[in-house]
């Protein structure tokens, strides 16, 4: 999963997302990369980006998932306005297993991977540390 914030106090965005997403029923956070400030993509005239990637195991299927994205989005008070604008906080599903949909609320794995640099990076990054954190379990 990606989170990303270019609105108001960015670092708490992320930081209260990494809490719920890790509070949602059947789910646990595996892993987390660096945060990294990014250029912002879209609309001319808005701040940077923070972006993290995180990986998650959970039991929900990725509509379930979906849902409880956008509550958390809206409990930052995330606004819909216009496409790519500045947002306090955006919770996208990159990839979910090897599990591939294509729907027009939901495309998985997430249409925009091959064309974010950062993305791709802090997806490589949480890969490893989840392979680490398998590996070193008891
Ligand atoms: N997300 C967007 C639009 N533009 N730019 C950056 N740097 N990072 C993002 O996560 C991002 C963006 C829409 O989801
Ligand atoms: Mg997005
Ligand atoms: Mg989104």
């Amino acid at each position: 999963m990606a989170l990303g914030s270019n609105l108001g106090d960015r670092a708490a965005h992320l930081a209260a997302a990494r809490e719920a997403l890790g509070a949602l029923p059947g789910t646990r956070l595996l892993a987390e990369s660096d945060v990294e400030e990014t250029a912002p993509i879209g609309p001319p005239g808005q701040g940077a980006y923070l972006n993290q990637m995180v990986a998650l195991a959970t039991t929900l299927d990725p509509a379930a998932l979906l849902d409880r994205l956008h509550d958390i989005e809206r409990s930052r008070g995330r606004e819909r306005r216009e496409r790519w604008g500045p947002r306090t906080l955006d919770l996208d599903i990159v990839r979910f297993g090897a599990r591939r949909l294509t729907g027009s609320a939901l495309t998985i794995p997430h249409p925009e991977l091959p064309h974010r640099d950062f993305w791709r990076r802090e997806l490589a990054q949480v890969q490893a540390r989840v392979s680490d954190a398998l590996a070193s379990r008891p």
